[in-house]
């Protein structure tokens, strides 16, 4: 069920791509100087799976992602300044600092959170398609997970009721390799996480994660299968991170050498230039626009967030019920 996509589409594809690298590159760099607290998990690497997957979603479609989120949010809308002033932990941010790397939230973009709970999100997309489902408007929901959050119990309940209520959700598994340092060769029961789609009675696809128009075409098919009514659908990215599992991660179980071939060989933005600049007449210029854009935007949202002020004590006594 390909689709064809437009040069319009195309750049706002290379744009969000190169959003999120710049955005975790920039972030690695500030946390190294000191200026971020807390727990930072990078995505960079990856960025063609949440992009091909975001192209696909409205706003009103929902989003669960883990603690690796920050490509998830920037592919379905979230604003990138509140983002940055939100992992510095400021009151500007997209949940008032409140939140931090890990639990980036904005449900005006329909971006449910990101989430510090392993195999966490899920359990929550099945609500949001349940909803979706009783809302008769064709919405769906999707939930992004890691390769060892494919082996908790509340994603296996989780895709098991997906199937009963026949719910318009798609779980994307983004096999990078590693779960902290346990090589998924270990962890992971069979070859393809792909394969236990079947044990759950809905379609599984293996996509190599690093091409873009692989991971847009399979999630074109698996998104219109949940909006025609046609249930759940699991999909397996086979990808990789070019940083460590956190900021600080001395990465001793990988094989020396191993990030910076990965980075020469497997980068999806370069992928994608020499796709896009060869086949579809997109030219150097266009995508260097678009780099000087990006870099902007990153430099003001660190300023932003640099600038911005620290969430006051009293803020702790607020957000912390919901009145229906
Ligand atoms: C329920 C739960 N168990 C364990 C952890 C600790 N933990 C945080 S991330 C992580 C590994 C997750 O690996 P994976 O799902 O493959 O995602 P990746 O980091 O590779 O993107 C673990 C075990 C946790 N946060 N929550």
């Amino acid at each position: 069920m390909a689709q064809a996509l437009s040069v319009e589409d195309l750049l706002d594809a290379y744009r969000t791509m190169k959003t999120i690298r710049e955005f975790e590159d920039r972030v690695h760099v500030e946390f190294a100087k000191g200026g971020i607290p807390g727990f930072v998990h990078l995505y960079a690497g990856e960025e063609a799976s949440a992009t091909g997957v975001g192209m696909h979603l409205r706003d009103d479609d929902r989003l669960a992602s883990n603690h690796r989120g920050h490509g998830h949010c920037i592919a379905k809308g979230v604003e990138v300044k509140g983002m940055m002033a939100e992992i510095y932990g400021k009151r500007t941010g997209t949940c008032r600092g409140k939140g931090g790397s890990m639990h980036i939230a904005d449900l005006d973009t329909g971006m449910m959170g990101a989430n510090g709970i392993v195999g966490g999100g899920p359990p929550l997309v099945c609500g949001a398609a349940l909803a979706a489902k009783r809302r008769g408007k064709g919405g769906l929901a999707v939930a992004f997970c890691g390769d060892g959050a494919s082996n908790q119990g509340t994603v296996f309940e989780a895709m098991n009721l997906a199937t009963v209520w026949k719910l318009p959700v798609v779980f994307v598994f983004e096999n990078n390799g590693y779960a902290e340092a346990t090589d998924s060769r270990f962890s992971v029961s069979c070859k393809d996480i792909a394969q236990r789609a079947i044990g759950f009675g809905m379609p599984g696809r293996i996509v190599d994660g690093h091409d873009f128009f692989a991971v847009h075409e399979a999630f074109a098919e698996a998104a219109e299968r949940a909006r025609s009514g046609g249930g759940p659908s699991l999909i397996e990215h086979k990808l990789d991170r070019f940083f460590g599992h956190f900021e600080g991660d001395n990465q001793k179980y990988r094989p020396a050498g191993e990030v910076a071939r990965l980075r020469e060989e497997t980068c999806c933005i370069k992928r994608f230039a020499r796709k896009v600049t060869g086949e579809h007449g997109i030219t150097a210029q266009q995508l260097s626009a678009i780099d000087d854009e990006v870099a902007r935007l990153i430099d003001e949202a660190v300023a932003f967030a640099e600038t911005s002020p620290e969430p006051e004590a009293s803020d702790l006594l607020t957000d912390v019920y919901i009145k229906y």
